[in-house]
This record gives structure tokens, sequence and C-alpha cells, in this order.
């Protein structure tokens, strides 16, 4: 067999988030989380969050796929396909049920011992992200989440705890989950915990930012720039070995035509939305198009005088990020409109996409690999990336061969990206195990190699099926990435 052109010790595996598959959101003193008040929608109807949980409107995140109960036979699963890695997030109201309180829950510290001891025992490294639209719904009570500078505290309580606690068990680290989302216009509550002015932005795609609304996201991000960095300072001195990641919202975003005008919104959207974020996690600092792109929003970020020096010692090590699809930079708003895929671009003619309209583009993986590597010069990690699909359960199996395409022209164009002398860590494909879908909380959108029998009303035996990807994968893993 030919030789790997990825690393000898390159991390293959998957990933999940707490609120997408652990479902028992009231267990062993869990306390609610946004994500708990958001119910399932469908496509082309998002998602509603409710302040108050309503009887008989249906809260995906309460059940999902019982992982905390299963996660022992998951785990093994994951093991049989030969994982390395396995990408999985604590979920902070586990662990401190309000956000505030004044001891960890010692149950929910517990199980995510019991997780991560389960993963040493197989050798999967884990990759633990710190806060993956698990924000205490209580702070977004009390201060509207991210709105207040008192929840850097908070949250910094939390990840030095978790860090003391698992200081032996875990080395790589996401601190937050693809922080660039609300300045897409989406998901403003479960990244940031909080009520936005503009309802649609509780959930929104792409819609359109509105200067109050600019205002709290700016602010509520930059509180979060903080307290990544304090977590990493605070974390470099628990354990000097403990490597971190920003996890960063892929934008891949291509000009429409080649008009100047189209080039030049094409740029200005993939920097705006992609590289403020890198720039303040990886370099420390804030990039210079910032004052352009903060006069456009009609927003200002009120700054601490120590803020700089925090967000200069705070850099992370490498950069995580996912991809699933890549739009196209238009100025003009005709276009725009008639043709909007999500994240404020318009759809590209030469791409086909998957049921849920996200368009289907592995060059585009190529492409943001080497812009990323060319600009921080640090490590990468891919951790989400795969298909959203309507499986269909035949004779115990799936037989899923669109989603071993789809993966298979994303790793070779990551390999092409390894030729070209980007340094890539790992690959963890999103949603291993089928799980709720963020965006619209179904679950018939599912991206596994593992199949659950559950469905968005909560109906299933919960019984896990091995579909034809399980194999397949199982094989890119024992080849290092050659046998696709
Ligand atoms: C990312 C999120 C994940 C995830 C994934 C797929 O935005 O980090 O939580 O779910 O996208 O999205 P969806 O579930 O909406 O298909």
């Amino acid at each position: 067999m030919k030789k790997s052109v990825f690393r000898e010790d390159f991390y293959w595996g998957g990933a999940t988030a707490s609120n997408q598959c652990e479902g028992a959101w009231k267990q062993d003193g869990k306390g609610e989380s946004c994500a708990d008040h958001f119910t399932v929608g469908k496509v082309d109807s998002p998602r509603r969050f409710t302040k108050e949980i309503e009887e008989g409107s249906i809260y995906p995140s309460h059940f999902a796929v019982n992982h905390y109960n299963q996660y022992e036979e998951d785990i093994k699963l994951f093991a049989e396909m030969g994982f390395k890695m396995y990408r999985l997030s604590i979920n902070w109201t586990r662990i401190f049920p309000n956000g505030d309180d004044q001891k960890p829950n010692q149950k929910g510290l517990d199980h995510y011992r019991s997780v991560l001891e389960l993963c040493r025992k197989y050798g999967i490294e884990p990759l633990v992200t710190m806060s993956h639209y698990e924000f205490p719904y209580h702070l977004t009570k009390k201060w509207n989440g991210w709105e207040d500078r008192r929840t850097i505290d908070c949250f910094v309580t939390y990840t030095k705890t978790i860090m003391e606690e698992y200081k032996d068990l875990v080395t790589y680290w996401l601190t937050f989950n693809e922080i660039n989302t609300p300045l897409m216009g989406g998901g403003v509550t479960m990244s940031l915990g909080m009520m936005p002015k503009e309802e649609k932005l509780f959930f929104g795609k792409g819609d359109k930012i509105t200067p109050n609304d600019a205002n709290l996201i700016v602010n509520g991000m930059h509180h979060q720039f903080i307290a990544s960095a304090k977590t990493v300072i605070e974390g470099r001195k628990i354990n000097p070995n403990f490597k971190f990641g920003c996890m960063i919202a892929s934008n891949v975003v291509y000009p429409y035509t080649c008009k100047p005008e189209d080039v030049m919104k094409a740029w200005e959207v993939q920097q705006r939305t992609n590289y403020y974020c890198g720039d303040v996690m990886v370099r420390g600092e804030y990039a210079p198009f910032t004052k352009s792109y903060l006069k456009d929003l009609q927003a200002t970020i009120h700054t601490l005088p120590e803020d700089d020096a925090i967000l200069k010692e705070g850099v992370v090590d490498y950069y995580a990020f996912s991809y699933y699809m890549s739009g196209c930079g238009t100025a003009d708003k005709e276009i725009l409109e008639k043709n909007k895929s999500i994240f404020s671009t318009a759809k590209n003619p030469y791409l086909k996409a998957s049921e849920w309209g996200w368009q289907i583009d592995p060059e585009g993986l190529r492409y943001y690999l080497n812009e990323t590597y060319n600009r921080y010069k640090v490590p990468l990690m891919v951790v989400e990336n795969g298909l959203g699909a309507n499986d269909k359960l035949e004779n115990d199996t799936v037989h899923d061969s669109y989603r071993i395409d789809y993966l298979r022209q994303h790793i070779q164009a990551m390999a092409k990206a390894v030729e070209d002398g980007v340094d890539i860590l790992a690959y963890t494909m999103w949603g291993c195990i089928d799980i709720v879908s963020a965006s619209t909380g179904e679950m018939k959108k599912r991206y596994g190699f593992i199949y659950v029998d559950m469905d968005d009303r909560g109906k299933g035996t919960l019984k896990r099926y091995k579909k034809d990807s399980f194999y397949w994968f199982k094989k890119v893993i024992q080849s290092n990435g050659e046998d696709l």
C-alpha cells in the first residue's frame, strides 16, 4: 500500500455535542441550558425558543439519543471503528446547574470522569468542547448571558473546575464551539445565551443584524474572547501540556462573478465572518478590518484597559473548524435575495446540495485549509464535516453510499492540502452517531456511522445499527486515510 500522506499520529474520529446526543436533561442534578428551550423545527420553519417549557411542545435535547445513559455502548462502537479521537462537549449545566452555583455538582463531574476514562481505556484521545450551546438558562434570565461581563468569571470558574478535575485525562480543549456564528446572523441565543431584540435571531439563518443586536453580539463575543483567553492562561498553570484551540464555523466565500465588486464582497464577508474571531484567538488582537466592520454594523466594543494583554497572553495553540459548504459573495442585492444560501451568501450555480440545501464543495475544504494555514501557521483540526441525510433503515442497516462519497471527497481534498504543506492534526467527522440536528432540532437529519432508532417526537427503541459507512470508515482509519 502507498504510504499515507497524513501524519502517523493523525487523529481520526468523530464529534458530538452534549445537548444534541445526551438527553437526560434533568438527570443527576442537571440544570436547564438555552438549548433545552428550543423546540423541534422543520425545513424552512426554524426552531422556536420558548421562555417557559410548554406542555405539548417538543424539545429534542430533553431526550436526544440517550447517550448520557448509553455512552458505554456508543464509545465501544467508536472503538470498534478504530477511533483515535472523540470530540465531545462537557455540558456546563451538568457541572454548575445554574452557572453561578457555589459548588459543582458531583454527579456531573463523576459522569464525565467515567466517559473520559472509558475513552482512555480504548486508546481514544478525548477532545473536549467546553461550551457547545449549553449556556445555563439561569444566567440568561439573570444577566442576558454573555451581554454581562460577570459571565466571564462564572465561565472561568467552570472551566478551571473541569480542567483541575480532568487534568490527567484530557490534553486537547476547545473553548467555544463555532464562536463566530452570531456574526452570520445565526444562533444568537444558543451561542451567546442572549435574548436578541430581533426574534428571528434567536435561531436565525443568515438574517440581517440590526444595530441594536450588533452591539449585543460584538460585546457578548468580546466577553467570550476574554473568557477563552483567561481559560487558556489558567489552564496552562494547571497543566502545561494542555493544548487549546478555537473553533470557527468556516465560511468559504467565492465571488459570484469576476466583477471586482463581487470579488471585494466575497473577500469582505469571508474576513468579517471568519477571521474576525480567528485573529483575536490565534493572534491575540482584532484585525484591522474590524474598524470598517464595526462602522457598518453601527456597533462599538466596550473594552477594559487590561483586555489587550489578556487576549495577547491567552492565544490558542491550534485552529479547529467545522466545514460543510461554501457560498458566494455578491454586491448585487437582487441576486443575493433570489439565491440566498445560509450565512448571507448566494448559492453557487455549479454545486449540488444536500437535502437540506447545504451546497457540497470538497475543493472548498482544500482552499480553506490552505488559506487558514497560510494566515496563522498553527496546526489545524477539522472537527466537523459530514452529510446530513434522511437515512432509511433496511434489514438492520443503512446503505449510505451518498455519505461515503461525501466523506471520501472531503478526505481526498484534505490529503491534497497536506501535500500542499498544511499541518493537519485531526479529522473528527460530525455526528458520528445519529443525533439531534442543531439547526432544525430534527432527528431525521442524520450524519452518523451508527443509526439510532429514534424520531423527532422522542419515539423509538434507541437501538443502535451500523451503517455501511461504519465499515468504510474503519478501513479509512486502519489505512491512515489511504484506503478510501
Ligand atoms: C454546527 C454545529 C453542530 C452541528 C452541525 C450540523 O453548526 O456546531 O452542533 O449540529 O453544525 O448542523 P445541523 O445539525 O444543523 O445539521
